[in-house]
């Protein structure tokens, strides 16, 4: 892109593209608010990930735990059963594969396995073996904001200036992570849409992406099939669209984002993703 966001850069393993990148989501949980139970066993989960791949999926980010409103945390046994052997599988078929955990341990076991990036919505708060362990390892470390777990979403969403808030908040977690000793260019940064941010927030935060850029590092956004799009699109009837029939709106924060420099979006439907990144890029280009 010839108009970048000032957050465009390389990271290790990720050469730049001109594009945003669409990580592509596998959630091996009974209970993601989404795609909770689409996959019971490994194979299954393993066929979806090759689809994704096949769909123009950039990475995947394979999660074991739902962070949904509400969820109870699964122990480390079972998160590393579900997702170890499906990180495996894929990193054997040639995916490039982001992991999304809390847990150092699982980070470790699934970087051994062959994982090249490490997706942590608790930005480093919720195991303080994560950045040791990160800085140790060198691989990309994406930080992502919240305010706590995911227990309760909504009681600490209270912002006067949204943007600003998340921004300095995020920026305190960059420095603790590299006071802990993970270098800045092994970091991605994430808002953490919907996680402790309610409604008119979080297009608060879409549409200010450019903010973020003053972080000097590359942005995520994870918008995917999230309640704010839902609440958009409500109906006559006054019932907010249903989980299952965003993903168009989803595609059209895709191109917002992109065209705005994000580095990649998070995504449960790939292919007109995959479309709307490349549309964004070349609307930049000629600018
Ligand atoms: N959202 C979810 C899970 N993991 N990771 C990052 N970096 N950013 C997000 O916005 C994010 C995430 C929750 O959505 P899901 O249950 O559909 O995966």
């Amino acid at each position: 892109m010839t108009a970048p966001g000032p957050w465009v850069v390389d990271l290790p393993g990720f050469p730049a593209l001109g594009r945003a990148r669409v990580m592509g989501i596998l959630n091996v949980t009974p209970d993601s608010f989404s795609d909770g139970g689409a996959y019971p066993d490994v194979a299954a989960a393993v066929r979806h990930g090759l689809a994704l791949l096949a769909q123009g999926a950039d990475l995947l980010d394979i999660g074991g735990e739902s962070t949904r409103p509400g969820a109870i945390r699964v122990s480390p046994e079972v998160e590393h059963e579900r997702v170890l052997p499906v990180v495996t599988a894929l990193v054997a078929e040639g995916a490039t594969v982001s992991v999304d955990t809390m847990r150092a341990s699982l980070a470790a076991r699934a970087m051994d396995a062959g994982a090249v990036m490490i997706n942590d919505v608790s930005g480093g708060t919720a195991d303080p073996a994560m950045a040791p362990l990160l800085a140790r390892r060198g691989v990309a470390y994406l930080v992502m904001h919240a305010r706590g777990c995911s227990a309760d979403m909504t009681g600490p969403a209270h912002y006067t200036d949204v943007v600003g808030e998340v921004r300095t908040e995020l920026a305190k977690r960059l420095a603790a992570v590299v006071a802990a000793g993970v270098t800045p260019a092994q970091v991605l940064l994430d808002p953490g849409f919907g996680f402790h941010k309610v409604g008119e927030q979080n297009w608060e935060l879409l549409a200010r992406l450019e903010r973020f850029g003053a972080l000097g590092r590359p942005l995520v956004v994870g918008v995917s099939r999230k309640s704010f799009l839902g609440a958009l699109l409500t109906g006559p009837d006054r019932i907010p669209r249903p989980v299952g029939a965003r993903d168009a709106a989803t595609h059209a924060t895709t191109a917002l984002a992109a065209a705005a420099g994000a580095w990649g979006v998070r995504v449960h439907e790939v292919a007109p993703s995959a479309d709307a990144v490349r549309v964004a890029a070349a609307w930049a280009r000629a600018r």
